[in-house]
């Protein structure tokens, strides 16, 4: 990383620096720590076995403010910066990772109208979303365009009053339960520059679901595809102006590889915590597992990789906080590297668990499928490597 930004990350100290706002963060910590630990730790594998989709818990945590945790307050969001957030999303993954990671996707989405939805519709969709009385799911992915997002082929053509939309979605988290959908589709000529972002809501006339895709992790939330045919949008859904909906997208999707980068270092978190247990308890050759010098130098390497997880991660929450220019690819090598380390960390976590850790009894083994996605989705890692080496090799 060159000399230059670093030089700026550090003449630009945000005020959630001091030790006050430190002091919040740590209440906000261990609110989002006691109601993962009540409400989503002793279900996580319920959830996980049977596929359930936790809406009354969510609605719960709604009542807490984690429905709109980065949306404005006068539509019932928190307010709350990216940093806080960060910590809120790791605190909750600790007792669910699937769940919390549907919770930023809706996070995402809600943040994707409120800073750039026109005022109507704020205040038509943001009060129901930041309440969960709607949930969201974010539209980019088509079956031919994934990681070449920039490349889908979803239509969106003007007739009269309305936008008539067709094409489809794949993966999509939410996908058949949600109540609105964030749907980029193109309207102008190929590449980036066509794309347009539309609030799509379940009843509208064309709009139908693919069946609920069957998934290593990520069980408590279901993923369909999200199909439009001949699909009436009415022309004031547009978000923002023609065009600027892969801007959009993206600019949602900054956010959104810190949340994800967040439910992995709870994932790390909580699977570093299970190791530890078990290490004091089991015994092998007359001793604990913790006598081992194996076990002592694999838990120090594993707190080791999941405190330089969180401090990338924490400094790309700052950044965006400050909106600072280079934003896109930090936000990229947070992502690429908690999850990457995280899940490293909940594999180490299992083999410290011996045979227990790979029966479906002990929790390591949701944290470690629930992470494993992580690698490939709000973009592939390998696709963070292309946006951090773009931005290197274009200074
Ligand atoms: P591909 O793009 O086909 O990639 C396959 C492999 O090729 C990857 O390893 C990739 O890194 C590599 N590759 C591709 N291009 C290059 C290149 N130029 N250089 C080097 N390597 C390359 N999408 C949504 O829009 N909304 C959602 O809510 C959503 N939820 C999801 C939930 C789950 C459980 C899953 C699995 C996916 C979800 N996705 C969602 C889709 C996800 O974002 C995509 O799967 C992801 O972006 C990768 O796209 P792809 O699957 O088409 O893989
Ligand atoms: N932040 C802000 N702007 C960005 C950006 C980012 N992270 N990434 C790209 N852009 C801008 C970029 O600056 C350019 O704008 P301009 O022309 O004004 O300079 C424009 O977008 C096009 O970018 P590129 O020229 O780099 O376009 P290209 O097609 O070559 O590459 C790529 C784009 C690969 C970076 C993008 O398609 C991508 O991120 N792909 C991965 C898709 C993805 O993340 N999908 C996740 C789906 S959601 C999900 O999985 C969930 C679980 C919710």
């Amino acid at each position: 990383v060159p000399l230059v930004h670093i030089r700026s990350q550090e003449a630009n100290i945000s005020p959630s620096d001091a030790p006050t706002m430190i002091d919040e963060q740590k209440e906000l910590q261990s609110l989002a720590r006691a109601f993962a630990d009540k409400e989503f730790a002793p279900k996580m594998q319920e959830w996980d076995e049977n596929q359930h989709f936790p809406i009354d818990v969510l609605r719960k945590g709604a009542e807490l403010g984690f429905g709109g945790l980065y949306t404005r307050e006068d539509v019932g969001g928190s307010g709350l910066g990216r940093l806080e957030t960060s910590v809120i999303f790791e605190a909750l993954a600790t007792g669910d990772v699937s769940t919390t990671a549907y919770i930023s996707i809706h996070n995402m989405c809600a943040w994707m109208i409120d800073v750039f939805g026109s005022e109507e519709q704020r205040q038509k969709y943001l009060p129901k979303l930041t309440s969960m009385e709607n949930f969201a799911s974010y539209c980019l992915t088509e079956p031919g365009a994934g990681s070449d997002a920039a490349g889908l082929s979803t239509t969106a053509v003007k007739k009269g009053s309305h936008y008539v939309l067709n094409g489809s979605k794949a993966f999509i988290s939410g996908g058949g339960s949600s109540d609105i959908y964030v749907i980029m589709a193109r309207t102008g000529g190929i590449g980036p520059k066509g794309i347009s972002c539309f609030i799509v809501e379940k009843g509208f006339k064309g709009l139908s679901f693919g069946k609920k895709e069957n998934k290593l992790g990520w069980n408590s939330q279901p993923t369909r595809a999200v199909i439009m045919e001949d699909c009436e949008v009415p022309a004031e859904n547009l978000v923002g102006a023609e065009g600027q909906g892969f801007s959009i997208a993206m600019k949602g999707l900054n956010g959104g590889r810190i949340n994800i980068g967040s439910c992995s270092l709870g994932a790390a978190q909580a699977s570093i915590e299970a190791a530890i247990e078990h290490v004091k308890v089991r015994k092998q050759f007359n001793q604990a597992l913790a006598n081992f010098q194996n076990t002592q130098f694999k838990l120090a390497d594993m707190a080791t990789s999941l405190l330089s997880s969180r401090l990338m991660v924490r400094q790309a929450a700052r950044m965006l906080d400050q909106n600072h220019p280079d934003v896109a690819s930090y936000c990229a090598m947070a992502k690429l590297h908690s999850t990457d380390e995280c899940f490293k960390i909940c594999d180490d976590s299992m083999q410290l668990h011996g045979g227990y850790g790979y029966l479906k009894d002990y929790k390591v083994n949701v944290y470690f499928r629930d992470s494993r996605v992580h690698r490939i989705l709000e973009g592939t890692n390998e696709v963070m490597r292309m946006v951090a080496s773009r931005a290197l090799l274009s200074e």
